[in-house]
């Protein structure tokens, strides 16, 4: 259970086609906003969730 969480900035085509498909599925989910600015997408966390350091990164359980 619980939402899926979707880690970005809606500013991000990527990230907003992501929230879009959710949006359109009804899907229960969650955007997690990172510091781009501060460049949060290459912390040591994010890049356990995605080894790139791009945005979106997925959690679903
Ligand atoms: N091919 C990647 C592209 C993702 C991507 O380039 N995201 C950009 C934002 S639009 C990003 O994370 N930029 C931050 C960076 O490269 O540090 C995907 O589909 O996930």
């Amino acid at each position: 259970g619980g939402a899926v969480k979707v880690y970005g900035v809606g500013a991000s085509p990527f990230v907003a086609t992501v929230l879009l498909c959710l949006e359109e599925t009804g899907a229960d989910y969650e955007l997690v906003p990172l510091d781009m600015a501060a460049r949060e997408q290459r912390t040591e966390h994010h890049l356990s969730r995605n080894p790139f350091g791009k945005i979106p990164a997925l959690e679903d359980g």
